[in-house]
């Protein structure tokens, strides 16, 4: 009984509070990732956000989009000393913090990291943030891979003008970049010929393998003694395709030269990748890492 007693004073404590913080989080499908926020009317001054990327996710770069309405980048400022409360231009530096400690600014390659941004200003005349719908607070350029937030305690989390209630924390995401950002590797006729393959139904993403533009037609190693990355798998894949177009059925992920060949007859699976494969042959993971990541233009 008096369990339940307690159990009705927190509610009748908490019920009254109706508007929650509510954070989103969204795979652009180009390598970064959108945090949103929904305040549900309720004024926030600051956001502490830790950011943890697996499966090849990392601070990428410094570069983000953020909400205008957040100027000041706490940790940057503290460590520069420019870009503080009430100056200009707002956002100078960067909002991006060290996880894990008091203050500091985070690094690229970071897989762990805290998004800090103020709504700050010294004359005491600016509103806070607020808003009723879910708006983007933050781009990340994560690259691929899976990426989780939540509240970095340390730095207080999400903090208003009031106690705040936040919501649940989104699920973690998978960041997608391939499909958007290979196609925009090409220029021309690869291009052209590229955006056949799409109107085919085929996925030419595969053009953007670290190295099927010499030859890696499947992506994968084989052999049992030695392991080639470039072998027989990647024949056979040329050979199933062999003097086809892309509406005649050819695999992109064949077409190593991402272009097309013939004077009367044009094909786009032919002699050309087929040289492109033999140049390659009986080559090694290490051994084309050494070449370098396609595509090569
Ligand atoms: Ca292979
Ligand atoms: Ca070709």
């Amino acid at each position: 009984m008096k369990k339940m007693l307690v159990s009705l004073l927190v509610l009748a404590c908490v019920a009254p509070a109706m508007a929650q913080v509510d954070l989103g989080l969204v795979d652009n499908g180009d390598g970064t990732a959108t945090i949103t926020i929904n305040t549900g009317g309720d004024t926030v001054r600051g956001v502490a956000l830790t950011v943890t990327c697996t499966e090849g996710a990392k601070l990428v770069d410094l570069s983000f989009t953020a909400n205008a309405a957040f100027n000041t980048f706490i940790d940057y400022f503290a460590e520069n000393g420019t870009g503080g409360v009430g100056e200009t231009p707002n956002q100078e530096g960067h909002p991006y913090a060290k996880a894990g400690s008091v203050a500091g600014v985070a690094a690229v390659d970071d897989e762990t990291f805290v998004v800090c941004m103020g709504v700050l200003d010294a004359g005491g005349g600016q509103g806070g943030y607020s808003s009723s719908t879910a708006e983007d607070l933050i781009t990340i350029n994560t690259g691929a891979g899976n990426v989780c937030i939540d509240l970095d305690t340390i730095r207080g989390g999400i903090v208003g003008d009031e106690v705040l209630t936040i919501g649940a924390m989104p699920d973690c995401v998978d960041v997608t970049e391939e499909a958007a950002t290979c196609r925009d590797q090409f220029t021309g006729d690869a291009l052209a010929l590229y955006d056949r393959y799409v109107t085919a139904g085929k996925d030419p993403s595969c053009w953007c393998w670290q190295f099927q533009c010499r030859g890696d037609g499947d992506n994968a190693e084989e052999g049992a003694f030695i392991v080639y990355r470039i072998f027989n798998n990647d024949l056979t894949t040329l050979l199933n395709s062999w003097a086809k177009t892309p509406e005649t059925g050819a695999d992109p992920c064949a077409d190593f030269d991402h272009a097309e060949e013939g004077a009367f007859i044009v094909y786009s699976v032919f002699n050309n990748d087929l040289t492109v494969l033999l140049n390659n042959w009986a080559t090694t993971t290490a051994q084309q890492t050494a070449i370098g990541d396609c595509p090569s233009y």
